[in-house]
């Protein structure tokens, strides 16, 4: 039957009209439920034995256009709706995006599921249904403004499922209820997102912007991701929601086990639970709890099998981010874990004797790294140097002790939303060059260099990033109310906004080439700064940079002896779906983390994947960015992460030395809060960054902004060279292979699932 057929039943059922008389609302419905229908009929990924991808967060963006490109029906619906005179990328915009994550962690999870079904590995994800995703942002006066982000509709990807779990607390019981995405491989079947809730959630207490009662558990617990964790009531909610996620996940398992008949003392033939960072970690201690209490296991059999059966991911080196939870907590949201946490904190202390590798430390407070480390049998890091690091210096104690458990998956994004899907020209420019054996084996991307002194390819290239850019600047101008100019130079930094990715540093440049336009000397092509990025709320600091960023953009774009060589534009409550329109337009990708802060990244491989060219400090997946495209195709700066972790060893940087030691770092420092800024923005902020730049400047901006300042403008001279610009964008998209996630799948399964 073809697609169009499909769609007319569909459309007939629903609503008794055929596709030609229903507004794109009621067909964006019909289609949802045809593509539902049709993913079904594809029947699940079936084996002996599989993985669960536990994540607090799973940032899935839109779905339909991901969906029909993996059912393979994309073009054939998008030409259908056509005939009736319906335009599918304008129904696409009808679906409301669930943010169900903050930034890199979650994409990744996402980016991870896509790959396992389309590897047709069995695996599924488990999760949390949250009702409101990461906040809406919303720009008053200059500042950031949060407000609740709603995607669930009465028809949506979800489905509600007879599965039903209880969950204990130390102070109440709640009844769960099991929601299923699906989720269809690329020409492959199909593997589900299992995301948990409760019935008796009330979206009705939430108060002005974000806020709500944080006691009623009852009410709140699948409210919102990740609540504020400025205090106590926040972090012991957070606690819930992570016991929760837990509990029912280890339930689903061992219920899934027994159902396939499989003996739980052989749990880690059949299961291989990957923990998504240390968010959900006292999956460990529950597992045990359950096979001690319930399934007559010893606890040395417990332990054994749990350990056997858990892998760790690691995200992160900073020190705020590794979650360690107060006992007292523990004690009152999940007492009957407290007992299970102890003993393995007494194994540990019993041989080992360091105070570094301790379960529960001298402060009462219990070191999920150190759980996940001690009782499972892997741990990754997420790009080379990072785990590089981990073993070195960051858990270099537990290296000591485990040297077999570390190993590298370096990340990676899934092609068919970050190529295929949300750059269909480039997409098809490349098939028409090298055939589309690189939608399955993105190796074969590399193929493009044998065309690398193609004329004709190198300029359609080119073009298609033109015409993106034009797309852009044409919604940015409905969106943002600003005109920016299609031939500029589009220089992009979008990720979540925090002091060690250096937006400031991005500000300070800008604040630079300001002074330089308006002392006289003008680039010679014009340049747009695009930034997108929430902060979190309580983040202070972060919220300054972005009241800074929102003033400059006021003042470049009205100042009319620099409007016309430079724009800044800040994007509104930048997500997923704003990322897939800034990436295939962008020329610049900005990648200038503090090195060996940024664990790896996954924008850089986005961008470098729709030919932009890195801008970037030697940090994350940049470093094996440059070991594969070369010196001549990235733009390197700043000092590397061997100087950066031995200045925070030996506390010796000093911003104010470089502040006055540099003239053009004291300009730009000092403009932050020039009388023309102040006008537009507000002191207190202002006053209160600018200080922070000189007398503390935790993640070192100005140990790399002179270096910044001479890359850059090397960068904007160089895009004038048309042909060597060209040639760095096709050797960029020909090796972003290696970033496919489906590589990055292929070697979790090949060291770690084994399935
Ligand atoms: C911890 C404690 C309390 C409250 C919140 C948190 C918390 C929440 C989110 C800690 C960490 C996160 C998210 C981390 C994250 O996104 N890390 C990014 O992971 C990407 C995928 O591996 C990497 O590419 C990025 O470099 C890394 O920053």
């Amino acid at each position: 039957m073809s697609v169009k057929t499909n769609l007319e039943a569909m459309t007939q059922k629903l609503y008794g009209k055929a596709i030609k008389e229903l507004s794109d609302k009621d067909l964006y419905y019909a289609i949802l439920n045809m593509t539902k229908e049709m993913m079904n009929g594809k029947g699940s990924i079936k084996g002996t034995k599989k993985v669960y991808y536990i994540s607090a967060e799973f940032l899935i963006g839109k779905l339909l256009s991901n969906n029909l490109i993996n059912l393979g029906i994309y073009e054939e619906l998008a030409d259908a709706l056509k005939e009736e005179g319906k335009d599918l990328s304008l129904i696409e915009e009808i679906e409301p995006e669930p943010s169900l994550g903050n930034g890199g962690l979650g994409r990744l999870a996402a980016c991870f599921l896509d790959s396992i079904a389309s590897l047709g590995l069995p695996g599924d994800g488990i999760g949390l249904n949250y009702h409101f995703g990461l906040f809406k942002q919303v720009f008053q006066d200059r500042q950031q403004t949060a407000e609740k982000n709603d995607w669930i509709e009465k028809q949506s990807w979800l489905t509600k499922t007879d599965v039903s779990f209880p969950v204990y607390f130390g102070d109440k019981k709640v009844v769960s209820r099991l929601y299923d995405i699906d989720v269809i491989g690329y020409e492959q079947g199909m593997n589900k997102l299992h995301l948990f809730d409760i019935e008796t959630v009330d979206e009705s207490i939430v108060k002005e912007g974000i806020d709500f009662d944080k006691e009623d558990i009852d009410k709140n617990l699948t409210l919102f991701l990740y609540p504020d964790d400025s205090d106590e009531a926040g972090q012991q909610l957070r606690i819930y929601q992570q016991y929760f996620m837990v509990c029912n996940g280890a339930q689903l398992i061992l219920k899934e086990m027994k159902e396939n008949g499989y003996d739980l003392h052989k749990l880690n033939e059949h299961a291989v639970i990957q923990i998504n960072d240390t968010h959900p970690t006292m999956v460990i201690p529950e597992l045990i709890r359950i096979l001690t209490e319930d399934e007559g296991f010893s606890m040395d059999e417990a332990i054994e099998v749990v350990s056997k059966t858990c892998a760790y991911t690691n995200h992160t080196i900073l020190a705020e981010a590794l979650e360690k939870w107060p006992v007292k907590y523990l004690e009152k949201v999940v007492p009957q874990l407290m007992p299970i946490i102890r003993e393995l904190d007494k194994r540990v202390a019993a041989k080992y004797t360091e105070e570094n590798v301790q379960i529960i430390d001298k402060n009462d407070r219990v070191h999920m790294a150190h759980i996940d480390i001690h009782y499972g049998f892997s741990v990754n890091g997420v790009a080379a140097i990072h785990t590089e690091i981990l073993k070195d210096t960051e858990l270099n104690h537990f290296y000591k002790i485990y040297p077999e458990k570390f190993n590298n998956k370096t990340n990676g994004i899934t092609f068919r939303r970050w190529l295929l899907s949300c750059n269909k020209e480039l997409a098809a420019c490349i098939t028409k060059t090298i055939g589309d054996g690189y939608k399955k084996d993105a190796a074969q991307l590399e193929k493009l260099l044998q065309h690398k002194d193609d004329e004709a390819l190198l300029t359609e290239i080119k073009s298609i990033k033109k015409e993106k850019k034009a797309e852009l600047a044409a919604y940015m101008k409905e969106h943002e109310g600003v005109e920016i100019n299609p031939n500029s130079i589009f220089d992009i930094q979008i990720k979540r906004l925090h002091e060690y990715k250096r937006q400031q540093m991005n500000a300070l440049y800008i604040i630079h080439k300001y002074l330089e336009i308006k002392g006289g000397k003008k680039p010679s092509t014009p340049i747009t700064f695009i930034f997108g990025a929430k902060a979190a709320p309580a983040y202070i600091i972060a919220q300054d940079i972005i009241h800074l960023l929102l003033c400059l953009q006021e003042l470049v774009n009205n100042d009319p002896d620099v409007k016309d060589y430079m724009k800044v534009v800040m994007v509104e409550n930048y997500n997923v779906s704003y990322a897939e329109r800034l990436i295939p337009a962008c020329d610049i990708s900005e990648q200038i983390s503090l090195a060996s802060k940024e664990a790896s990244g996954t924008g850089n491989m986005k961008f470098m994947l729709n030919g932009a060219v890195t801008l970037g400090t030697s940090d994350g997946a940049n470093v094996e960015i440059h070991e594969l495209v070369g010196d001549e195709n990235i733009y390197v700066f700043g000092e590397k992460s061997e100087t950066v972790i031995a200045h925070y060893e030996k506390s010796d940087y000093v911003a104010k030395d470089f502040y006055k030691k540099s003239s053009a770092i004291r300009k730009a420092v000092d403009f932050i809060t020039n009388k023309e800024i102040l006008k537009i923005g507000n002191q207190k902020r202002l006053v209160r960054l600018q200080k922070e730049l000189i007398n503390k400047d935790w993640f070192m901006t100005l140990l790399d902004l002179e270096d910044y300042i001479a890359t850059k403008d090397k960068i904007f001279a160089d895009y004038k060279d048309e042909e060597k610009w060209k040639r760095m964008m096709l050797v960029n998209i020909a090796k972003a292979g290696f970033f496919s996630s489906d590589r990055t799948i292929a070697e979790y399964n090949r060291d770690i699932w084994k399935l």
